[in-house]
């Protein structure tokens, strides 16, 4: 645990973030300085789960214990009730990995309004989910439901209109659709069925709690102009029932649910006065920590990489192969999304095979070897890739299929350069001409190296900002914004400027101009592979 000395008279905001392989936490002061950041890691923490980067892989079925996530948060709470801020604490947010889904059991909504503070949340509910594995946003084997989905609007152009994206696998509404058809029973006795984001809120409230309109933008259920759950798209995802399974409409971010549940108060010295705001989706969240201004862009490289930009409205157009997603404090804004799956997991992957499993190692060739340069392309969708949709290992030798790079620490330049590569041929689709500035955060982010290689193939300056992590420090901000009276989120954020980003890298412009000129051949590469 990292945290500086407190000044009691504060008051404090907690951000958690619930991600695919940790759950973290981020506590700021008033002035939105970080005191207290924290992080229970799935795989080391709670080896008992039996999870692989926080997730059971089944082919293209990817899911993670429910019941782990809840035993994270009580282990979590253990942790900070120790630390001296847990009564000053005002409001409490966060996020969760998007997409993932949570099945709750009448009696297990009964059991979380009723929780004994002698004993933890995760001995109480062990029987309070229909469903144990909650399907996460890696799973990719709803393909079936999908085309459904988008048959049943008039295609995937009506569907990516209606709710901001085609329909994608992870996207909750397939994935509903999957266990409605094939798992009725368990469908039947599901009586609320929430997100990531909302079992967090939710067990902080000691009741169901419903999902912010972000969330609900990756559904393929929302329409993302009204923010309201369209009945077409409920009913051929899981019947005329799943109306009520949802509860409620999404809500706009920065509207409080309630207080904390007297169950946290008793048992771990929260304030009874401190309020849970909606939770939103891990990139919506870091979004938020970075407070964009006009021409930046967010590139998260975490688990998943992502790529987001803030849309004003009337400036947001949905395509077939990004995300349009509500935003999560402007009600009239919008998130432009890319999302690869093939994000640090690929890159360990490829660190694992051909550095020796070290960082230090992979650097040197990020450094030291040029690919695309000398005609190296490859293409390394490890799991099932969202953009594009294609898996496998593919390496081409100016432009001729080849099994391996005769320089095998070729294949790590190559991975790095390909993923950026994609990102800058997409952002150009997207409009991203105006772009000014990349800002990065995700766990790979504290890679300088990779970063250079990031500034050098989209030919921009990369900043950073302060802390571990960025969805986690938005919920902190977003719980505080929840507080705040007639305001809007930038005039939050105005009143304590933070003490601002710092520039990592610039671009190399020469090897910048040598990357456009490889912009034809990537995709025609590319293309060749999808089909
Ligand atoms: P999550 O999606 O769970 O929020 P994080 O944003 O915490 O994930 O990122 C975790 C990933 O960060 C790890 O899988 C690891 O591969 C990557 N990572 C951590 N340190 C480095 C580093 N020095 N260089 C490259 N990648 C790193
Ligand atoms: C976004 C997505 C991932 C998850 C996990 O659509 O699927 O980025 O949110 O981080």
């Amino acid at each position: 645990m990292i945290h500086t000395t407190s000044n009691m008279a504060e008051n404090y905001y907690l951000g958690l973030d619930l991600s695919t392989q940790q759950l973290k936490c981020t506590l700021i002061n008033e002035n939105h300085d970080i005191v207290l950041e924290e992080a229970i890691n799935f795989d080391k923490d709670l080896s008992e789960f039996g999870t692989v980067h926080g997730a059971i892989v089944d082919d293209n079925v990817v899911t993670s214990p429910t019941l782990m996530w809840v035993k994270a948060l009580d282990l979590l709470l253990t942790r900070l009730k120790d630390s001296p801020y847990v009564g000053s604490i005002r409001g409490i947010s966060g996020a969760g990995q998007q997409h993932g889904s949570v099945y709750w059991n009448k009696e297990g909504l009964e059991q979380l309004s009723n929780l004994d503070p002698t004993k933890s949340m995760y001995e109480q509910l062990d029987n309070a989910f229909s469903i144990q594995q909650s399907p996460i946003w890696q799973d990719a084997s709803t393909t079936t439901e999908c085309r459904a989905l988008e048959k049943s609007v008039g295609g995937a152009e009506a569907l990516a209109k209606l709710t901001g994206s085609k329909a994608y696998e992870r996207f909750t509404g397939n994935q509903i659709a999957k266990i409605y058809h094939n798992n009725r029973k368990a469908y039947d006795e599901t009586a609320r069925i929430g997100l990531v984001s909302s079992l967090l809120s939710s067990l902080l409230l000691g009741k169901f709690g419903p999902v912010d309109a972000a969330e609900g933008s990756g559904t393929n259920m929302m329409d993302i102009n009204s923010h309201k759950w369209d009945s077409k798209l409920l009913k051929q995802c899981g019947g005329d029932e799943l109306q009520e399974k949802l509860a409620e409409e999404p809500v706009e971010g920065g509207e409080a649910l309630g207080k904390i549940s007297g169950y946290l108060v008793k048992r771990y010295g929260f304030n009874a006065n401190c309020r849970v705001m909606p939770f939103t989706g891990d990139n919506s969240a870091t979004l938020v920590s970075m407070n964009l201004s006009e021409g930046d862009c967010v590139v998260s490289l975490g688990t998943s990489d992502t790529v987001l930009v803030y849309l004003k409205k009337g400036a947001a157009e949905p395509t077939t192969e990004s995300h349009l997603m509500a935003h999560p404090t402007d009600p009239e804004g919008f998130m432009g999304m890319l999302c690869y799956k093939n994000g640090s997991l690929a890159r360990e992957y490829i660190r694992n095979s051909y550095a020796n499993g070290s960082w230090d190692e992979f650097n040197e060739y990020l450094i030291n070897k040029e690919a695309m340069a000398e005609g190296n392309i490859g293409f390394y969708y490890w799991m099932q890739e969202i953009i594009p949709f294609a898996k496998g290992i593919y390496r081409f030798e100016d432009s001729k299929a080849v099994e391996e790079f005769k320089d095998k620490t070729i294949n790590v330049k190559a991975i790095v350069e390909s993923q950026f590569m994609s990102m800058r041929i997409r952002l150009e689709r997207m409009g991203g001409n105006s772009i000014k500035r990349i800002l990065a955060s995700g766990g790979a982010a504290a890679n300088p190296n990779i970063l250079q290689l990031l500034s050098n193939v989209l030919g921009l300056p990369v900043y950073r900002q302060q802390g571990m992590n960025g969805a986690s420090l938005g919920g902190a901000l977003l719980a505080k914004f929840g507080t705040v009276k007639n305001a809007s989120f930038e005039d939050m954020m105005a009143q304590h400027p933070s003490a601002g980003l710092e520039l990592i890298c610039k671009p190399d412009l020469e090897k910048t101009k040598q990357y456009i000129s490889h912009v034809g051949q990537f995709t025609d590469l590319e293309k060749k592979i999808v089909q």
